[in-house]
């Protein structure tokens, strides 16, 4: 496998004046001709004439009307080429309904669509398949498909065919083509300029109904990016199309946005509230790429937290307007710390911008994205809002139509603020995530904080620089008043004190407010002034922080010494849970409890060698003593979370289900399901009724509620993949990997459809004492399954390795065991270049 540099960037030879894309659909034999414009490109260096095709049956290719017979390889195309400008004919046959790849032009249940980021445009035609190469596109499709859509606004139609011009110059790798039987759910738009935009969410007859919250969502989305960054849309239409078969959540494409359907149909009795939440977000973000990813475009992979940092960013700020922003602050948090934190810990470790990859698959990661997204949070808050908004302005003004670099992204930040940011620019190249150590001083009326950075080596980077790390920070008084307001602290040293003068009294400091950079706090604390925090901290987050920190050393110190469970703590946690003047939503959060894996990862980080069923069991004592030191108030505290309005996935309804929730996973504990299965039985939405459905599972009386949720939805696919993946989360370790098995060789399991694999594998893989247990049943079955999915589908293959990327941590008998699975995979006959970069990476 070829490893591609980002030091090696040099341009393309020949600008793309115009494409002209002609599909005759037919799933054994689509025909593609394209008629392309060349002119050779003043700025780069001279070159061969090279464009990429895979998998590709060339029947003629032409320049400027002569046939040619070019040099073919699995990669590509070379001939010789005119100095000057050409013609470039070229016409392929490929065939969609044998692409199991899902990159390209593929079928999802009889319906052609296309996916080309990042490399599949080259599986359609011989093209110059880089970031850096846009042009103007006109695409006419021919086929019975009574619904054929491509990128920009539609041009022609007649019988059996549809044209359709992008006026906008693009990359390939936002080009899209959808046909099929497929009927719209309509709405529109008029822009501030007062252009009507019309919208389109494209589904299978039969998901009708369940369109209406995406395209509200859409809609407020569009408003939003007109209010707050002054971005307006730019073409007469906008579609989007649900898809079955898909290797992510969706597809920024130019005016056709390709989703999973999981990602944007939505119903009360289909979807829970987070599904709900989810679609927002991911409608959000990919609207928001119109220009932050579209308008302007990454000058090559290596750039890609350009585009997917920055819209992440957007999106969260979007979330945080439409639903509050600390639970929104404190869940993505939560994600970052499950997700990056363990990438960034392991042998996956590597910068927001890669400078190396064999795959650019693999690199759509945590790292780039949700890192990502935070450094642009820390430049925001260096920068302040009016800094940080004309910085924007600038970006958008000066680079509209390129294909821009991070120098570019932060050139605008120092020209628009004036601030030098040669040294903050290392968050874009260092890997690893920062130690930031505090310790504190009062003397005479002067409080002084401490701190200390220092970055761990990760893989390939021994040697860490110190970092620009923005710490918000408040002090409150012994009373509970607050005596400094949020302030944030610019610490660029590896050692720096920062002192709070004039104070009457030794103040609580409430320490990285709003997780103010994206670093693991060290801090030794005294459980009395975590309580105070938890009690009295103005942040909600550093106030969700404080409990967190108390339930990590309860479970630490059951884990590590059999202790049981800090009652100090439950205490505290225990009044503000029953403070009905706080958000339910937020007291919901607060009882979060760390994830299994995230003990796992304290474990690891404090030297402690993980034990999988030791801390099953010290989350299985502590949630048994809530419920009993809780018990007489949690019937009390369910019934004031039930919604009596009709039902609407806004946050103060979400907020109090999650609330119940919660409530009643506890009591789930003393009563034996029977609160579960009255909510079951009377349940009218998913959130309601799935909670319900894990409690019955959990507390061993789900069977007759499996089979009824069963009947009820087996034509539903999103929710069959509900009924799956929740069957192994819910399983007891020992019986998760056999849990699995038997799914698998249930009549609807359809391993090759991305959802279903992971719903189940996913869940397994999630199930943290049920993948790791001792014989390697978990293991040994996630890994027959990989093995099998490579050869069809090498993206998610090679996305759900990943799953393997803590098992340093382990006992030496969980290592072995990991390893020889592992070495199974690389061992494989034809492996994918996918899955043996990843597998390689894990095992390094
Ligand atoms: N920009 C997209 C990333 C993506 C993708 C999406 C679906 C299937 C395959 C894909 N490869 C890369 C989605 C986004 O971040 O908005
Ligand atoms: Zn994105």
């Amino acid at each position: 496998n070829q490893t591609i540099y980002l030091k090696d960037y040099t341009p393309f030879g020949w600008q793309v004046e115009d494409v002209h894309l002609t599909f005759a659909l037919a799933p054994e034999a689509t025909r593609v001709t394209a008629r392309i414009h060349f002119a050779p490109n003043p700025g780069a260096p001279k070159q061969e004439f090279f464009l990429h095709g895979e998998e590709l049956t060339l029947i003629r290719a032409a320049i400027d009307g002569q046939d040619i017979t070019p040099e073919i390889d699995a990669n590509g195309l070379r001939c010789a080429v005119p100095d000057g400008p050409f013609l470039w004919e070229c016409e392929v046959e490929i065939a969609p309904i044998r692409n199991t790849a899902l990159e390209g032009l593929y079928m999802s249940n009889g319906m052609y669509c296309t996916q080309c980021e990042a490399e599949g445009f080259r599986k359609i035609t011989f093209y110059p398949d880089r970031p850096d190469v846009m042009s103007v596109f006109t695409v006419r499709v021919e086929g019975d498909e009574p619904v054929k859509l491509s990128n920009g606004n539609p041009t022609s139609s007649g019988d059996g065919w549809a044209e359709w011009h992008d006026p906008w110059p693009k990359p390939a790798y936002l080009f899209a083509l959808v046909a099929g039987d497929l009927v719209a759910h309509p709405g529109k738009f008029t822009t501030k300029s007062g252009r009507k935009v019309a919208l389109n969410i494209y589904v299978r007859p039969g998901d009708e109904g369940k369109c209406a919250f995406g395209m509200e969502a859409l809609i407020k989305s569009m408003k939003w990016d007109e209010d707050v960054y002054g971005r307006e849309y730019d073409l007469d239409i906008f579609n989007i199309v649900a898809v079955d078969d898909f290797n992510m959540g969706a597809m920024e494409n130019k005016g056709l946005n390709i989703f999973n359907s999981s990602c944007v149909l939505a119903s009360q009795e289909t979807s829970t509230d987070d599904n709900f939440e989810r679609i927002e977000a991911i409608i959000a973000h990919e609207y928001f790429h119109n220009w932050t990813g579209n308008r302007i475009t990454c000058r090559d992979w290596f750039q890609l937290c350009l585009k997917e940092g920055l819209t992440v960013f957007r999106d969260a700020q979007f979330t945080s307007d439409m639903r509050g922003p600390e639970v929104k602050r404190i869940n993505d948090v939560s994600d970052l710390r499950g997700r990056q934190f363990s990438e960034d810990q392991g042998p996956l470790s590597h910068p927001v911008r890669p400078e190396s990859f064999q795959e650019i698959n693999n690199f759509y990661t945590a790292t780039v994205y949700e890192k990502g997204a935070e450094v642009i949070g820390m430049l925001k808050r260096l920068v302040g809002d009016e800094g940080y908004y004309k910085a924007c302005e600038l970006y958008f003004d000066r680079h509209d139509g390129d294909a821009a670099t991070i120098e570019d992204w932060l050139k605008v930040f120092e020209d628009a603020t004036g601030r030098d940011l040669s040294q903050f620019k290392r968050w874009y190249s260092q890997s690893g995530t920062p130690r930031l150590q505090v310790t504190e001083t009062w003397s005479e009326g002067t409080f002084t904080l401490n701190f200390k950075q220092h970055t761990p080596p990760t893989p390939g980077q021994d040697e860490k620089l110190p970092q620009v790390l923005p710490i918000a920070v408040g002090l409150l008084n012994p009373n509970g008043d607050e005596v400094q307001p949020t302030t944030v602290l610019e610490m660029t040293e590896a050692k720096q004190s920062f002192a709070f003068d004039g104070l009457a009294a030794k103040p609580v400091a409430s320490v990285l407010r709003g997780f103010s950079a994206p670093v693991v706090l060290e801090r030794e604390q005294s459980r009395e002034e975590r309580a105070f925090l938890i009690a009295h901290d103005t942040d909600a987050f550093t106030r969700w922080e404080a409990s967190q920190e108390m339930a990590r050393e309860s479970l630490m110190a059951s884990v590590t010494t059999g202790a049981t469970p800090d009652t100090d703590w439950l205490d505290a946690l225990h009044k503000v849970v029953r403070d009905r003047d706080l958000d339910p939503d937020f007291r919901s959060s607060m009882m979060d409890i760390p994830t299994q894996s995230e003990i796992a990862r304290l474990c690891h980080e404090r030297g402690h060698v993980p034990d999988p069923d030791a801390i099953w069991a010290a989350d299985k004592a502590l949630r048994d003593t809530i419920a009993k030191r809780w018990s007489e108030d949690l019937p009390a505290l369910l019934d004031e979370a039930r919604v009596t309005a009709a039902y609407k996935p806004d946050a103060e309804q979400t907020g109090k289900r999650a609330l119940g929730s919660k409530i009643l996973g506890l009591l789930n504990r003393i009563d034996g399901g029977a609160a579960a299965q009255v909510q079951f039985d009377a349940a009218d939405n998913m959130t309601l009724q799935l909670t319900a459905l894990a409690c019955l599972l959990r507390a061993g009386k789900g069977a007759d509620a499996l089979a009824r949720f069963h009947d009820q939805w087996r034509e539903d696919q999103l929710v069959m993949d509900k009924w799956f993946g929740l069957q192994v989360a819910c399983a007891d370790p020992g019986e998760a990997a056999q849990v699995t098995k038997t799914l698998t060789e249930h009549p609807a399991f359809s391993w090759t459809n991305p959802n279903r694999f992971r719903a189940v594998f996913g869940s397994l893989a999630g199930h943290h004492a049920g993948f790791h247990q001792a014989d390697g049943s978990g293991y040994a079955l996630l890994t027959d399954w990989l093995i099998r999915l490579d050869e069809k589908n090498p993206q998610t293959t090679a996305r759900m390795c990943a799953a393997y990327q803590t098992w340093k941590r382990y006992d030496s008998g969980r290592r072995s065991l990991i390893k020889t699975q592992l070495e199974r995979i690389v061992a494989k006959e034809g492996l994918s270049r996918d899955t043996s970069e990843m597998v390689e990476r894990i095992l390094s």
